[in-house]
């Protein structure tokens, strides 16, 4: 890595330490009068943090329909009966737009067909941070309130794919009670591996799974983004694709 690439690595780590103390930085802050303090219950994995794991580009099922594959890709299959869902809608922009996102920060962020790591259509972020954010409402979708105090395991995974340089991405994935007060917390903020040149852009993942939070699910809010490291006009940014948030359950 050269070392004008690690000074530049160096102050955008400021800068988002300096980010961290205004909510409202990369978007994970306050949007709203409904947003909760997200410092009770929260948790962090650090063996997810900072160590993408590379893609050979034949990442699961990402398209949003039911899938009876495990969960937490340890081989098992669900239980008889069950089924798991990534329950974000248009996860991977197939739609070509945001249909069923609300975009926070866009800074000319774009869906466009190409680079996708899976369909056809990928996220491209450009010059500043761009993020994006559903909330779903679990008991609307017709998850049984008993069944989700049993704390069934969720599975994130999110896609990031750097444009000639590294650059920065994060996710925000909120587990909340019926009065969407937080119950668990899992963030990242991470930076695409590759260095200066084209030749070494490719997909990395972010994953973590929750489980055994405490009782009382009924919403997820999901955010994630991005934006170039280079700062650069244009779509020379992170481009994401194909976010997952996969929970089983009693069909
Ligand atoms: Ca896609
Ligand atoms: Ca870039
Ligand atoms: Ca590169």
């Amino acid at each position: 890595m050269a070392a004008m690439h690690r000074a530049r690595l160096g102050l955008l780590t400021m800068a988002l330490g300096l980010a961290a103390c205004q909510p409202n930085a990369h978007g994970f802050g306050s949007s709203g009068d409904d947003e909760p303090e997200a410092s009770g219950g929260a948790s962090s994995d650090p063996t997810s943090t900072g160590e993408p794991t590379s893609s050979d580009g034949t990442g699961a099922d990402a398209t949003g329909t039911a899938t009876t594959s495990d969960a937490d890709g340890d081989g098992s299959d669900p239980p008889p009966g069950f089924v798991c869902e990534n329950l974000l809608v248009n996860p991977s922009v197939e739609t070509g737009n945001f249909d069923g996102w609300q975009v926070l920060q866009q800074s000319d962020a774009q869906v466009r067909q190409n680079e996708a790591h899976d369909g056809t259509w990928a996220v491209h972020t450009s010059f500043g941070p761009f993020t994006r954010e559903q909330e779903i409402d679990l008991v609307a979708l017709g998850l049984d309130p008993a069944f989700l105090d049993t704390s069934p395991e969720i599975v994130v995974e999110d896609w990031f794919r750097e444009v000639y340089d590294s650059d920065p991405y994060w996710v925000r994935v909120e587990l909340q009670n019926e009065s969407h007060a937080p119950i668990d917390l899992w963030t990242v903020e991470g930076w695409t591996p590759g260095d200066e040149g084209y030749d070494d852009d490719e997909y990395v993942a972010e994953q973590h799974t929750f489980s055994g939070y405490p009782a009382g699910l009924r919403y997820i809010r999901f955010r994630d983004g991005g934006q170039d490291g280079e700062y650069w006009a244009g779509h020379y940014g992170v481009i994401i694709d194909a976010p997952r948030l996969e929970l089983c359950h009693p069909r």
